[in-house]
């Protein structure tokens, strides 16, 4: 019997000390993950048809119900106001608005602010990448003029950040993961929006964020509700719905991104919305690119012990019991075919684990096939600083944990051949 030790660390976020996470390749247990090829009662998925008139719904129903749960409800009216409107900013290369986007008709109820960057020489619509920040849309640059997020943020000395609100100390704090300047020279708009205004992270009983609106507090969560992965992924869409009627973005090429935990959540918003054009997901390891299975790095006990709030109820049953799992994340990844989909790893990221990931969207490329794009050619992963780019993509890069120029340069290679 394994015996688990959780206590709760000052970021309030569970740190167990057993099982050891596995780093060992020749500990990876033998497993046989479930099949995307065949329908819930063994009919074999053949055809590109089969798989979207039937294989396609009961593999996001398996996702849904067994890992992140169901989205909020999408029906609610959307007001957007403009918050600030420059046309000076990253050296003079971009146009960037703040857009404030509110859920309810109250000011003051759950809002998310847009930072939207488009090149100012462009002409016309232009592709574009979407995806949330960490630590407030200010941390992406150093500009007094950006709003400082009036949402929580989880506290962190270097940045000035006491009682989880933010300050001035924490203005350009993320920007070496968004390689702005990059991306609109590329002619590319980019939209960040801090995935706390959508959630806070933290586990409060899901009464805080959007969960505000849609849950009555006191009653029993459905074992398949969903976290607040869930509620990102909602957030990424209600984004794209403000979008379409933008002058300025091409809604229908809008590459979805995340790293991290926020990977997880581009690639559950790709697999829900099939509006997105693309999908990438940074370093997600773990509920992301990562296949359960192989019981390596982070595992599923484990992430749904320091992060209770995360996925759906379901998920637990799989704590240290991967092997049961009805499903694995090759089938979160195929749910975004026949989409591009780019899966980035970091060699010195192990808790993700890179092998996993790289398997994750191997085995995800049967899908691809049957709508005649190409997979990945083999189950060997590239070396180092050597992507492979075919109609889906993978690389690992040197380095740790982190979104960096050199994974932004790859994704616009990435998108130069599919989103133009
Ligand atoms: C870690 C977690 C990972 C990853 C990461 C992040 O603590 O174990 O799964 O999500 O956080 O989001 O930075």
């Amino acid at each position: 019997m394994v015996v688990l030790t959780v206590s709760v660390s000052n970021s309030g976020e569970a740190q167990d000390k057993a099982p050891e996470a596995n780093y060992d390749e020749a500990k990876v247990p033998k497993y046989v993950l479930p099949e995307l090829l065949k329908t819930n009662d063994g009919k074999a998925v053949t055809s590109a048809a089969d798989w979207t008139k039937v294989r396609r719904a009961e593999v996001l129903q398996l996702v849904q119900d067994n890992i992140f749960g169901t989205l909020p409800p999408n029906d609610i009216k959307l007001r957007t106001k403009v918050r600030s409107d420059v046309k000076d900013a990253i050296n003079g290369l971009a146009h960037r608005r703040e857009l404030t986007v509110y859920f309810t008709d109250d000011d003051k109820g759950p809002q998310m602010d847009l930072l939207v960057y488009t090149p100012v020489s462009a002409k016309g619509k232009v592709p574009a990448f979407l995806g949330y920040n960490f630590n407030g849309n200010h941390a992406v640059e150093k500009d007094p003029r950006l709003h400082i997020t009036e949402s929580w943020v989880r506290n962190d000395k270097e940045h000035g950040i006491d009682k989880n609100l933010a300050t001035e100390a924490s203005r350009g704090s993320e920007s070496s993961r968004w390689a702005v300047e990059k991306i609109v020279s590329a002619g590319y708009g980019l939209i960040t929006i801090y995935y706390g205004d959508v959630d806070p992270d933290f586990d409060d009983g899901f009464k805080n964020g959007i969960h505000a609106i849609f849950e009555k507090p006191g009653q029993p969560r459905a074992s398949n509700a969903g976290g607040s992965i869930s509620a990102w992924a909602w957030g990424l869409s209600r984004a794209l719905d403000v979008l379409e009627s933008d002058a300025e973005i091409d809604a229908k090429k809008v590459a979805v991104f995340g790293h991290s935990r926020l990977g997880k959540t581009s690639l559950w918003a790709g697999a829900t919305d099939e509006r997105f054009a693309m999908v990438i997901s940074n370093n997600s390891g773990c509920g992301g690119a990562a296949l359960s299975k192989r019981e390596f790095g982070e595992r599923v006990g484990r992430i749904n012990r320091s992060f209770p709030h995360w996925f759906c109820l379901n998920h637990r049953k799989y704590n240290e019991n991967e092997q049961a799992l009805p499903v694995d994340h090759h089938m979160l990844i195929a749910l975004a075919a026949p989409r591009p989909v780019y899966v980035a790893s970091a060699v010195e990221d192990q808790w993700a684990d890179p092998k996993g990931e790289y398997l994750g969207l191997y085995h995800a490329g049967p899908v691809f096939e049957l709508f005649g794009k190409k997979p990945l050619p083999t189950d060997v992963m590239p070396d180092l600083n050597q992507p492979v780019m075919t109609d889906v993509a993978y690389h690992i890069r040197s380095g740790k944990h982190d979104v960096t120029d050199y994974d932004w340069e790859q994704y616009i290679k990435f998108a130069n051949s599919h989103l133009r």
